[in-house]
């Protein structure tokens, strides 16, 4: 994805200084709450700004070592999200529970290993477009595959848009080719971040929560530069939603202010700026 589209689509973000996340639980998610039937759009103005306290990255710990490398499991879930003191939970999904997901930390020259899990509900979260390429029946509507945007990652693990697959990986694209990814790091330190990249579905993947930051580190080259550290270090990760009253995501069923254009509904739409800045998670923090 390229750095246009994910403006394009409102995900306005994911640039950043740095890093970060936070936690959550499962919840149920019905088509009626995708199609944002019978709800009200949140009026941002009702949000007090500057009230919660703007969090901070959570570092993923290593599942264990295989192959003499770092291992990650990494599931997708739904989960429950609290994105404002004033707003209802927010149903998302993300990595490991938390949005944005959490932050991974390498080395260069250090291979790492991921195995990423779709454990995500079977239907979206949000309105899905099924005229769009690759997102036609009989294709699933939930289907996930992840990319690490930046980094130099041989093709195997690069998380090509039809390498996707679904929970239990019972259903893959036609370019699917493997569970475990193998990350190199053979780059320069710097800040990357990883996320949904399914083909015809990524601007609602990634929208829904599925992105976080990945970080190659040289902790010695940091010291020399006299970067900030520790509690001086705030990875920060700008991103725009918008909600509905009830505290769920809002994504537009069909393109705003498009009036006379025939679109099919849910159709996906050219581009959406939403309505609230997010910060690691919270809605003006
Ligand atoms: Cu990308």
């Amino acid at each position: 994805m390229s750095f246009r589209s994910i403006f394009g689509q409102g995900l306005a973000a994911l640039f950043l200084a740095m890093l970060i996340l936070i936690a959550g639980m499962a919840s149920l998610q019905t088509v009626d709450q995708a199609s944002g039937q019978d709800r009200e759009k949140l009026d941002p103005d009702t949000l007090t700004k500057y009230v919660d306290l703007l969090p901070r990255p959570r570092v993923l710990q290593p599942t264990g070592r295989l192959q003499g490398r770092f291992y990650y499991e990494i599931r997708m879930t739904q989960f429950q999200h609290l994105a404002h003191r004033d707003l209802p939970p927010t149903t998302l999904w993300g990595y490991a529970g938390s949005w944005p997901g959490p932050t991974i930390e390498s080395s260069p020259n250090e291979k790492i290993l991921v195995t990423w899990l779709n454990e995500l509900p079977s239907e979206h979260l949000l309105p899905v477009d099924t005229s769009i390429h690759g997102a036609e029946p009989p294709n699933p509507a939930v289907r996930t595959v992840v990319h690490l945007h930046g980094g130099d990652t041989p093709g195997h693990s690069d998380g090509y848009p039809e390498a996707w697959f679904t929970k239990g990986f019972a259903q893959r694209g036609p370019h699917w080719t493997r569970r475990l990814y193998a990350y190199p790091n053979r780059q320069e330190p710097t800040t990357l971040w990883y996320h949904d990249h399914a083909i015809g579905i990524t601007r609602l993947n990634v929208y829904a929560g599925l992105a976080g930051f990945y970080i190659i580190r040289d902790r010695e080259l940091e010291s020399r530069l006299g970067l900030p550290r520790g509690r001086h270090e705030i990875p920060l990760l700008i991103q725009d939603r918008s909600f509905y009253e009830d505290g769920g995501l809002y994504y537009p069923l069909t393109p705003e202010d498009e009036p006379g254009i025939t679109a099919p509904s849910p159709s996906i739409s050219p581009e959406f700026f939403a309505d609230t800045a997010v910060v690691n998670g919270k809605v003006w923090p």
